[in-house]
């Protein structure tokens, strides 16, 4: 085979390990793609971020400053999900934060700048110390979160985000994959403390332990989340 050849299949893999959030899911009913979150900048090419400190890191919009076509309306204590184009090709922890539009702008026009974000679900391996690790997101063409009860009303944007660790032993060779999704959730408690909130970029460094990983070996025995702590009701 060519070498040229040999290029494209490679690219082609590629690609098709990678994946998009591009539909949301709430309250039974399934968004087109696009609809109800913002259209990434790898909408095409299904590519990750791998530069934390980037500002594709806050919602990696292909057109800051457009917003969605919708907000989703979502019950607090409800199941909300992401589906993806294809499916979590790579091996990772889950994330999805929550930030609460500012008086004077909807969830359509936030830009998510700022300390603005909480965290509210992260995941781990299973299979520490064995030699493989298994994740709760590998292979899912959805994933879900429970919006926290205790929320205030009101407009939010919500960012999922999963964290690729397959070439991750180097600095810069996580891969993240996200994007958010606008939401006015009704029916909360408003009694959480979001405790400090973290910006995007800004949270991550490239050497923070659950970013700069080294997968496969030396086993690994250990897995850190980067980030803060979740939020509890
Ligand atoms: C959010 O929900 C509230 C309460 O149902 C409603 O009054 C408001 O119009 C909704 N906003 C959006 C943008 O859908
Ligand atoms: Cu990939």
């Amino acid at each position: 085979m060519k070498l040229s050849q040999t290029l494209t299949l490679l690219t082609v893999a590629g690609a098709q390990a990678h994946y998009t959030f591009s539909k949301t899911k709430a309250g039974g009913v399934t968004s087109a793609d696009w609809e109800t979150i913002r259209t990434t900048e790898n909408h095409y090419s299904n590519g990750p971020v791998t530069d934390v400190t980037s500002s594709q890191m806050t919602c990696y919009e292909l057109q800051p400053g457009v917003g969605a076509p919708k907000t989703v309306n979502v019950q607090a204590g409800s199941s909300f999900s992401f589906l993806l184009n294809t499916n979590i090709g790579h091996p990772g922890p889950l994330h999805f934060y929550m930030a609460k539009v500012p008086a004077g702008k909807t969830a359509a026009t936030f830009d998510g700048k700022g300390a603005v974000w909480f965290k509210i679900y992260q995941d781990g391996p299973s299979g520490l110390g064995t030699g493989t690790l298994k994740w709760p997101s590998d292979g899912k063409s959805e994933v879900s979160v429970q919006i926290p009860s205790c929320v205030q009303n009101g407009e939010y944007l919500i960012r999922v985000e999963h964290i690729a660790l397959h070439s991750a032993s180097s600095v810069g060779g996580a891969q993240l994959y996200l994007s958010c999704a606008q939401i006015n959730v009704t029916g909360g408690s408003g009694t959480l403390n979001a405790g400090q909130l973290v910006s995007f970029p800004g949270a991550y460094k490239a050497t923070d332990p659950g970013i700069l990983f080294q997968l496969y070996w030396p086993t690994p025995t250990s897995y850190v989340n980067p980030g803060p702590a979740v939020v509890k009701c």
